[in-house]
C-alpha cells in the first residue's frame, strides 16, 4: 500500500483553504484504492506538522510549551507506537482502527497510539486567536448543554476534576448528540474496550502537566480558561461534519 493519500479526502473551506478532515486522515486504509492485500508495515506513524507557527499560541500556550509538547512529548509517541505495532496485526490498521480495537492490557499500543491520536486531534483544534462555533456547533451545543455558557462551564469541570493526567472530550454518541467525558492517561473515547462511554470526540483538551506546567504550574484552571481563546471551531465543525456524515 502506498504512502497515506490524504491530500484526495481533503475539503476546502469558506475561506479557501483545503483542510483535511481529521477522521478522514486517520483512516487511510479506507481509500478507494481497493488495495487488500495484507502488508506487515514496520509501522510508518509520522508526526504532523503543526497547523501554525509554535509560538503562534501565546501567550495562551507559551513558545516553549509548544516545541516540547509537540516536538519531544508528541514525536515519542509516534516513535513508540512505530516499534509497539512492529510485526503485529496493528501495523497494517489506520490509526483509527488502531484506536477502536486496542484492548485495555495491550499497554503500548493504548499509551502511544492513544497518544499519537489525540496529540493529532488536539494541535487541530487549536488555531492562533480561536475562531467562532459554526452553525452546527451551536445547534448541536444548545440541544445537549442548553446554552454555550453551559457547555463551557461542564467541559472546564470535566478537564478540571480529572486526577493526575488525562483528557477531557467533547464527544458525539451513537444518536448524534453531544456529551462530555474525561479520560485517563492517554485514553480516549473511541477504545471501546477501555472506556465506560463510548464516543468519538470532536474536541479534546490535553491536562497532562506537560500541556501547561511551565507556563500556569499549578494553575490547572487559567490554563482551562485561555485553551478556549485559542479553540479551532472550524475543525470542530469539519469533524462533527465527518462523524455525523
Ligand atoms: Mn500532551
Amino acid at each position: 500500500m502506498k504512502k497515506r493519500t490524504f491530500l484526495k479526502l481533503s475539503a476546502i473551506t469558506a475561506t479557501g483553504l483545503a483542510i483535511t478532515p481529521f477522521y478522514y486522515s486517520c483512516n487511510p486504509t479506507s481509500s478507494e484504492e481497493g488495495d487488500s492485500t495484507p502488508e506487515i508495515r514496520q509501522g510508518d506513524f509520522e508526526l504532523p506538522a503543526l497547523p501554525f507557527a509554535v509560538e503562534a499560541l501565546a501567550p495562551d500556550i507559551d513558545q516553549r510549551t509548544m516545541e516540547i509538547h509537540h516536538g519531544k512529548h508528541h514525536a515519542g509517541y509516534v516513535k513508540k507506537l512505530n516499534a509497539a505495532v512492529a510485526g503485529t496485526a496493528y501495523a497494517t490498521m489506520s490509526l483509527l482502527d488502531i484506536i477502536k480495537t486496542v484492548k485495555p492490557d495491550e499497554t503500548a499500543v493504548r499509551n502511544n497510539g492513544g497518544g499519537h491520536f489525540n496529540h493529532t486531534l488536539f494541535w487541530k483544534c487549536l488555531t492562533p486567536g480561536g475562531s467562532k462555533p459554526g452553525a452546527l456547533v451551536e445547534e448541536k451545543i444548545s440541544k445537549a448543554f442548553g446554552s454555550f455558557d453551559q457547555f463551557k462551564e461542564q467541559f472546564a469541570a470535566a478537564a478540571k476534576g480529572r486526577f493526575g493526567s488525562g483528557w477531557a472530550w467533547l464527544n458525539v454518541d451513537g444518536q448524534g448528540d453531544l456529551f462530555i467525558s474525561s479520560t485517563p492517561n492517554q485514553d480516549n473515547p473511541l477504545m471501546a474496550n477501555v472506556v465506560e462511554k463510548v464516543g468519538t470526540p470532536v474536541l479534546g483538551i490535553d491536562v497532562w502537566e506537560h500541556a501547561y506546567y511551565l507556563n500556569y504550574q499549578n494553575k490547572r484552571g487559567d490554563y482551562i480558561q485561555n485553551f478556549f481563546n485559542v479553540i479551532n471551531w472550524n475543525t470542530v465543525e469539519e469533524n462533527l461534519k465527518t462523524v455525523l456524515g
